[in-house]
This record gives C-alpha cells, sequence and structure tokens, in this order.
C-alpha cells in the first residue's frame, strides 16, 4: 500500500471510488464471519429448509466462515445497491389478469450489473492500493446478510433480510473480500421492536418463528428456485406471484424512508410491470428467452415459468382464460401440463381425460380433485404465534 494513505484514508477512498461507481451504501466489516451466523446456517440446513436448494448445503463450510472461503482475507468491503420502487410494489396482487413479477426481476439481472461496477470497483483498488480482492454478488457462498449487519448496512429484521434505516427493505448486498486492513465500521443493532408486520402478512405462513424462514414455504423459493411440480397446499396462496414475491419486504414500516432507486438498468421495463397472463401463457422457449433477455427470470426457464402463469391463471378466477390453459394441455413439458389440469379444476372446469400412458405426475394430478388447499396463516406454528400476540 502506498505511505501516502493513512488507515483512515484507506477506508474513505475506497468509499469514495464506490460511490462514485454508484453504489448507495458502502461499509466494511472484519473478514471473521459473525460467530452465531454460522451456528444458525447449521440449524437451517440441519432442519431442510434449504429444501432443494443442495447448493447450500454443498459448500455450508465455506458458507459460514469467509475465513475458510479465503484465508487470506483480512476485510470485506460490504455494498448495498437501493432497487427501490416508485409505486406500491404490492399493488398488482389485486389484478388477477396479469402476473405479478417481483421489485428484484422487473429491470436488469443485478448479478449483471452489480458484477460489472465491482471488478471496475476491485480492479481500481488493485491497482491503487498493492493488495487483493475478490468479489462476490450472491453467486459464491458468502453470508451476506449477517456481513452486511456487522457492517452496519442495517439489521436483519424478522423476516430474515437486511433492513436498511435510510433504504427500508430494498437493497441488493454485495461484497468485496481483501487482503487489505480497512478499520471496520460498526455493527447495526435490531429496530423491529414489538412489530409484526412481515411475520403476520406471509402468505404461506413461511416463518418458523421470527428471524427464521422455512424457504420450502416460500413462494419465492416456490415460484424460483423449486424445480418440480409446486406442492398443492401452496398454490391458491400463490396468487397471481408468477416470480418472487415481495410481500413481507413492502409491510415493513421502515420503508417509509425509502427512495426510488437510481440505477437505470435496475428500473422495471413496462412490459414487465403488469404482464397479461394470457401473453404469458403463449411463449414458447424462442418468445420466453426474446422476452426475458438480460432479466433473472430467463434464469427459471419457460417451462418453470409457465408452471407459475398456469397458478396464477387457475387462481384468477375468470374462466375467459381457460382455453389458454386447456391448450398448454398438450405441452411438450410435464410440468406445464399437470398444472394445465389444475389451473382447469380450479376455474371450475373439469378437463378432457387423459391418454393412458401420461406421465405419472400429470395423471396424479388429474386424479387429485382437491384444489382449494388454503395456508393462509390458518396455521401458524406454535414459535411463530408467541411472538406474533
Ligand atoms: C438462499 C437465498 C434465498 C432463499 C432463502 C432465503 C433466506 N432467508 O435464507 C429464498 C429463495 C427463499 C430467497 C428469497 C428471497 N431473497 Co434471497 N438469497 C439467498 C442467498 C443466496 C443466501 C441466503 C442464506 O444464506 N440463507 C441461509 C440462512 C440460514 O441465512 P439467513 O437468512 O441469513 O438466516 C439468518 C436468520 O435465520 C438469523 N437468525 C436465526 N435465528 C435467529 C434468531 C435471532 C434472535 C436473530 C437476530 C437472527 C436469527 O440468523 C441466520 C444467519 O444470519 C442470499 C445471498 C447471499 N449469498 O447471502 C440471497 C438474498 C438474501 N436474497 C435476497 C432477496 C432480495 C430475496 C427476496 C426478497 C427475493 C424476492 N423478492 O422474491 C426473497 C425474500 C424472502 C425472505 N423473506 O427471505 C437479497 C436480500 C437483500 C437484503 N436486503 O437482505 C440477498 C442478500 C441477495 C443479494 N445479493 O442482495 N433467497
Ligand atoms: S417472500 Fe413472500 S412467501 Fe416468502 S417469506 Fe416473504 S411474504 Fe412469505
Ligand atoms: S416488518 Fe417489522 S418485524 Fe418485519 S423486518 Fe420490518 S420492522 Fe422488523
Amino acid at each position: 500500500m502506498p505511505s501516502s494513505i493513512s488507515d483512515a484514508g484507506l477506508g474513505e477512498a475506497i468509499r469514495a471510488q464506490a460511490l462514485a461507481e454508484g453504489f448507495d451504501v458502502v461499509r466494511f466489516a472484519r473478514a471473521d464471519a459473525p460467530p452465531a451466523a454460522s451456528q444458525r446456517l447449521t440449524t437451517f440446513l440441519g432442519e431442510g429448509r434449504h429444501g432443494t436448494m443442495e447448493w447450500m448445503a454443498r459448500n455450508a463450510e465455506r458458507r459460514a466462515d469467509p475465513a475458510v472461503l479465503w484465508p487470506a482475507a483480512r476485510s470485506v468491503i460490504v455494498l448495498g445497491l437501493n432497487y427501490g420502487p416508485d409505486g406500491d410494489p404490492l399493488a398488482m396482487l389485486e389484478r388477477r389478469e396479469v402476473g405479478a413479477i417481483s421489485v428484484y426481476a422487473r429491470g436488469e439481472d443485478y448479478h449483471d450489473v452489480i458484477k460489472a461496477k465491482l471488478k471496475r470497483l476491485a480492479g481500481e483498488m488493485v491497482r491503487r492500493f498493492d493488495c487483493e480482492m475478490k468479489v462476490f454478488v450472491d453467486t459464491a457462498p458468502v453470508m451476506e446478510k449477517p456481513l452486511a449487519q456487522a457492517a452496519g448496512v442495517g439489521w436483519q429484521g424478522k423476516h430474515t433480510n437486511l433492513v436498511s434505516r435510510e433504504f427500508g427493505s430494498w437493497l441488493f448486498l454485495a461484497s468485496i473480500f481483501t487482503t487489505l486492513d480497512i478499520a471496520p465500521d460498526a455493527p447495526e443493532s435490531d429496530h423491529c421492536g414489538q412489530c409484526t408486520r412481515c411475520l403476520d402478512v406471509c402468505p404461506t405462513a413461511a416463518f418458523p418463528a421470527p428471524y427464521q424462514l422455512d424457504a420450502r414455504r416460500c413462494i419465492s423459493y416456490l415460484t424460483i428456485e423449486h424445480k418440480g411440480h409446486i406442492p398443492r397446499e401452496f398454490r391458491v396462496a400463490i396468487g397471481n406471484r408468477i416470480y418472487g414475491c415481495d410481500d413481507c419486504l413492502a409491510v415493513c414500516p421502515w420503508n417509509k424512508f425509502a427512495q426510488a432507486g437510481h440505477e437505470q438498468r435496475l428500473a422495471a421495463r413496462a412490459e414487465l410491470e403488469a404482464p397479461p397472463l394470457r401473453a404469458l401463457a403463449a411463449l414458447d422457449d424462442a418468445g420466453f428467452r426474446a422476452m426475458f433477455r438480460k432479466s433473472p427470470v430467463k434464469r427459471i426457464g419457460r417451462d418453470r415459468f409457465v408452471r407459475n402463469v398456469l397458478i396464477a391463471i387457475g387462481n384468477s378466477g375468470d374462466t375467459a382464460l381457460a382455453a389458454d390453459a386447456e391448450r398448454l394441455l398438450g405441452d411438450a413439458s410435464p410440468l406445464v401440463r399437470a398444472m394445465a389440469v389444475w389451473a382447469l379444476r380450479r376455474l371450475g372446469i373439469t378437463p378432457p381425460r387423459p391418454r393412458p400412458d401420461e406421465d405419472f405426475e400429470v395423471l396424479s394430478e388429474w386424479n387429485s380433485n382437491n384444489v382449494t388447499h388454503e395456508t393462509k396463516n390458518v396455521d401458524l406454528p406454535d414459535a411463530h404465534r408467541e411472538h406474533a400476540g
């Protein structure tokens, strides 16, 4: 490191560079993980709450402790990028003829936007300060939320996401590990108090207790990460959420300080704000890829996406959409055919009898008459009740 820069000056120089790159928050933590986080990750995995996200268990040791991930790291630069919406993010849930795409996925893929910024920033730092740097945004096994809390970016709220006093729920997180010794910032403390709004609003009762999430019940997991058939018990509660869910984020009272994000590439594309279910159900592979070019939605592929759209069609109550579901009974993907059966039933229409050699899952969907399983907070786990009271 050049001798002209003091310890305090080093942090300030990095902060100035990161702000110039467009990050909204830049703070520093030591590279040793907050000790509680690794134990809690073990509990999360031990309870199987990661569902089919096997990658979380595969690299648990490195995820739990940055020192295992990269032993040479001394400090972590934690960065936040504001993606605050400029309207009510839940307004779309009332419009049953359209699909609700969660706020984070209405613009370009944040991984790409942030990674480009991180690489430029790290490159500049390496040139100036003779150090090593590794950049992470969600793609490597790093526990970004506890690190961000340790750096004072915000605190992990009862919905488990990081809440910022300045930006509410709407911050993407990223980090740069470095061999530099940067003076750490003070950690943030919990400001949830007696509030339980996020726990109470969850349509699928995904919080077994405050500060704990069972991903297997979360609509974000079910519509994005889960590759198979979505369990019946959650389909009604999913409503028209076709990619992710913002409910627990949107109701947080700390959003009163939030501001609309300024990064244009993350701003909602007009056609993704209220896409009609009919048009989405008609997408083939090429159409899907064209519509979701550069969007995070492209990650789940056309079949999984149309699976989600069919659930929304079933929940729309709009029998005018039945023909769209009926056409998809002949789709090449069993994931899609099974949900077409469910959607028709939910609209009160008996689907035509399937071929005897139909896929097992599609047949069992056909044989199941139950389309009205409702999970909306009827069955709250005891631990949740205690705190919600
Ligand atoms: C896996 C994952 C998911 C999974 C699991 C989410 C989860 N809460 O674990 C699923 C697919 C469900 C998901 C959903 C979403 N995700 Co996500 N996800 C991740 C990822 C890749 C890893 C998170 C992780 O390590 N989970 C494992 C658990 C054990 O960790 P944890 O949540 O930190 O658990 C803590 C609490 O349980 C707590 N705890 C347990 N008991 C107790 C008790 C007390 C008293 C206290 C204080 C704490 C406490 O300690 C644990 C350790 O810190 C991160 C990126 C990253 N690398 O960190 C993004 C990330 C968390 N996701 C993000 C986003 C935006 C979302 C969604 C909002 C997207 C959407 N709109 O649909 C939803 C929100 C759902 C929710 N309520 O969490 C952002 C959150 C930004 C922020 N401000 O916090 C991240 C950081 C991505 C990013 N780079 O910006 N996600
Ligand atoms: S994202 Fe939606 S389903 Fe998941 S925990 Fe939050 S409110 Fe519940
Ligand atoms: S809604 Fe309430 S309990 Fe949930 S994170 Fe915000 S302040 Fe905390």
